[in-house]
């Protein structure tokens, strides 16, 4: 019997992220051999730019492409939804303060999770793509009342992609031979990009750097003075060689957090922000960006991975920024 089709429902769908999200997803690049549903939610101003994009969907004649609806009502872009990607979000503007920015984020993703709650299929997953995109989950996932908590996760698999990409690149080898990177912490500048425990074709990752790069002194200084700053601050380097944000590499990565989540990742281990149960002590509930795998039932932390000190106050740090990002929501009476 063939399955159902799945209903992916994907918010800010006429931005630029949306735009490259829409055409691989119907082209089955997310969720393999299943017909899919697609249901693209805007504000006013974005409907037009959502229903050109469905109008060249329509074009592509996707085989697995069941149907397309464009909406600006939360309730009906919710219905039935088995997969959730939340990409629209406020952008900081001018002068805008980290509060304010938060406030208006809670705005959004307090009433999406609300109707997700209300209207979502029984099995639904969410990732928050639009930023601050942990505590936009974290958000979320607090209005879902009656959804697991662990249902909502957001993505970091784009810093996890270009810490990958990073290594290659260093390494001349291709991205596939490379295993066990992690990202800790949180989608900001305080992200921990982490190679302890990566192999590169089974060797032990520092191990090859080392080789490649005159031995462990120069492979620490690589990673501490180019690897960690410029994964954690890859975003802005792409807007300032291309002028404009990230769009197909984010688009790529949420596609691929959505995959491996549903489809599971295999036994290989990847990085998503995920709800702490308070492995390796990070506070319960945050979002927080973790070693995982999925066997297709959604995400489970990988445990037990040593941190030597100084990857444990990074960690640190990151997670403590995520815990104030927390208590400002929390200030604000929102969660
Ligand atoms: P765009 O400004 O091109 O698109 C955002 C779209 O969201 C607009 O069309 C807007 O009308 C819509 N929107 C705003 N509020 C909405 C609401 N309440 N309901 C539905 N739609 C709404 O931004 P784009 O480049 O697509 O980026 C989207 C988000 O992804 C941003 O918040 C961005 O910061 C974030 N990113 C997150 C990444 C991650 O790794 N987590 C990486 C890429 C990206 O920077």
């Amino acid at each position: 019997m063939t399955p159902p089709p799945v209903t992916v429902t994907i918010t800010g769908a006429g931005g630029q992220i949306g735009y490259a999200l829409l055409f691989r997803i119907a082209a089955g690049d997310m969720l393999g051999d299943r017909d899919v549903r697609l249901r693209l939610l805007e504000i006013p101003q974005g409907m037009r730019a959502a229903e050109g994009a469905a109008l060249e969907l329509q074009d592509c004649a996707f085989p697995r492409l069941v149907d397309v609806e464009v909406t600006d009502d939360p309730g009906t872009a919710f219905d039935g939804c088995n997969v959730a990607m939340l990409v629209g979000a406020r952008p900081r503007g001018p002068g805008m303060e980290r509060a304010d920015l938060l406030a208006a984020n809670a705005g959004i993703f307090g009433p999406q999770g609300a109707a997700i709650a209300a209207g979502a299929a029984a099995d639904v997953r969410v990732v928050a793509v639009g930023n601050p995109a942990n505590t936009n989950a974290l958000i979320a996932a607090s209005a879902a009342r009656g959804i697991p908590p662990e249902r909502f996760t957001a993505l970091t698999r784009l810093d996890h992609n270009r810490a990958v990409g990073q290594l290659a690149e260093t390494l001349a080898v291709r991205p596939g031979v490379i295993e066990g990177v992690i990202i800790w912490g949180n989608h900001s500048a305080t992200q921990f990009p982490d190679v302890a425990h990566a192999t590169v074709d089974g060797v032990p990752a520092v191990d090859v750097l080392a080789d490649r790069l005159g031995g462990p002194d120069a492979a620490r200084a690589w990673l501490d003075d180019v690897f960690v700053p410029r994964v954690a601050r890859r975003g802005a380097e792409i807007i300032e060689v291309r002028g404009s944000s990230s769009v197909a590499s984010a688009a790529g990565a949420a596609i691929d957090h959505v995959r491996d989540d549903v489809l599971g990742t295999r036994g290989h281990r990847t990085s998503a922000a995920v709800v702490s149960r308070g492995e390796y002590g990070v506070p319960e509930g945050l979002v927080c960006s973790f070693p995982v795998v999925s066997d297709g039932t959604g995400y489970r932390v990988v445990e037990g991975l040593s941190l030597d000190d100084r990857s444990r106050a990074r960690l640190d740090a990151s997670v403590a920024e995520l815990v104030a990002e927390r208590e400002a929501v929390a200030a604000l009476g929102i969660l």
